[in-house]
């Protein structure tokens, strides 16, 4: 587990962030190494997982049952996770350490493996609750100046329309979205009405995290769509999401949805459903942000995404490329697998906890009967 400062305090309507607890899995097998890492917080403010739940369920039970096993594809190692449920941040480490393992054995860059269609990636830029409307549209500047393809502010209750007029009369042309990080209810509809003034894009994730069904009801007394994150964490929540009408854009996260194969189930959904997809972040370091990058290779990633430039977050990352947006676009890694290389020097000073679990260690939580996964039906 890494310990990793932020080089700005993040506000959002749950909490401020100031540094990552980041669990990073290395894998090893066949002389090759394949990295994730998790995008669970310390609490369970965002979704319900947090990394010392992950680091038991790791250590007690996954990696005790996987290692030593082989697994031809990443479809094979995906039935070995399936019979566990939730826990998808926790599953996600696994099945794409694995993915960049695979994608190393076979010498492609994972974006190839995917089945990506661009080598650069539009992005935008999440800004956090700012002390005020003069300071939300100068730092909101910086970022425009730069190329940033959108900019998306995080608002709460009380705290909505004064940064969001603010920042659209600066900048009347640009591409703008904000994220509630599910901070109000239907109690709270006239507010949220009220920034159908402002073309937003999208309002990201108004109601509950967990929600769908108050959300298709916000979603018919608003003109703008509405875009959830917080409440998809697989190919069937989409579903029930788009037939609902409770989102008309998707927030794709592959470290929430349980890894890459997920991922990209729902983004044949969505691509079927004629509906957008961005790739979204969780303050990565450069593991999870190459990851973010490779998926975001895919068709339907249309809108700009929010995986801003990894200088931006952290004085020094773990990683030794730069991952850094010039004139609006992230460049793809295209070295095999994530394509990026670890920094040992900075992971030694960052690093405040380490697990080894190799082959043949016995689970510490007791081995679950032989079933059969469940049918992959949605
Ligand atoms: O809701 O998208 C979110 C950061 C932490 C937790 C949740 C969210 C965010 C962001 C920033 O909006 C994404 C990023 O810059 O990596
Ligand atoms: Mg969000």
């Amino acid at each position: 587990m890494l310990d990793m400062p932020i080089r700005f305090a993040f506000e959002t309507s749950f909490g401020v962030m100031r540094r990552r607890y980041v669990p990073l899995l290395t894998l090893r097998a066949n002389g090759l190494e394949g990295y994730a890492e998790g995008v669970m917080d310390h609490l369970p403010l965002y979704r319900e997982e947090t990394v010392p739940g992950a680091l038991a369920l790791l250590e007690g039970q996954l990696l005790p049952r996987l290692l030593g096993q082989s697994f031809a594809t990443p479809e094979a190692l995906a039935l070995a996770l399936a019979p566990y449920r939730g826990n998808r941040m926790a599953r996600a480490m696994v099945e794409m350490a694995f993915w960049d393992l695979w994608a190393k054995h076979l010498g492609l860059p994972l974006w190839r493996v995917l089945g990506g269609v661009r080598t650069g990636i539009p992005v935008g830029v999440s800004l956090g609750i700012q002390p005020n409307a003069q300071a939300t549209v100068d730092l909101a500047a910086g970022f425009v100046v730069q190329g940033y393809r959108r900019v998306k502010l995080k608002i709460k209750p009380g705290w909505d329309e004064e940064p969001v007029r603010a920042v659209r009369e600066a900048f009347p042309g640009i591409q703008l979205t904000v994220d509630a990080n599910s901070a109000y209810t239907l109690a709270d509809t006239a507010a949220l009405q009220a920034l159908d003034a402002y073309g937003l894009k999208y309002i990201e994730q108004p109601l509950a995290f967990d929600d769908l069904v108050d959300h298709a009801d916000l979603q018919r007394r608003l003109r703008t769509p509405i875009c959830l994150d917080e409440s998809i964490t697989s190919v069937a929540d989409t579903r029930k999401a788009l037939t609902l009408g409770a989102a008309r854009v998707i927030n794709l996260k592959v470290g929430r949805v349980g890894g890459h194969l997920e991922a990209r189930r729902i983004h044949d959904l969505t691509l079927a459903f004629g509906v957008p997809l961005w790739c979204g972040g969780m303050v990565e370091t450069g593991v999870g942000r190459a990851h973010n990058i490779h998926l975001s290779t895919l068709e339907n990633f249309t809108l700009p995404g929010d995986t801003s430039s990894a200088s931006r977050y952290w004085e020094r990352d773990i990683i030794q490329e730069g991952l850094e947006v010039a004139g609006g676009v992230m460049p793809v890694p295209d070295g095999p697998g994530i394509g990026v290389t670890l920094d040992r020097a900075v992971l030694d000073r960052v690093t405040r906890q380490q697990t080894t679990v190799r082959a043949g260690a016995r689970p510490r939580i007791d081995d679950l009967p032989d079933q059969p996964p469940p049918d992959e039906v949605y």
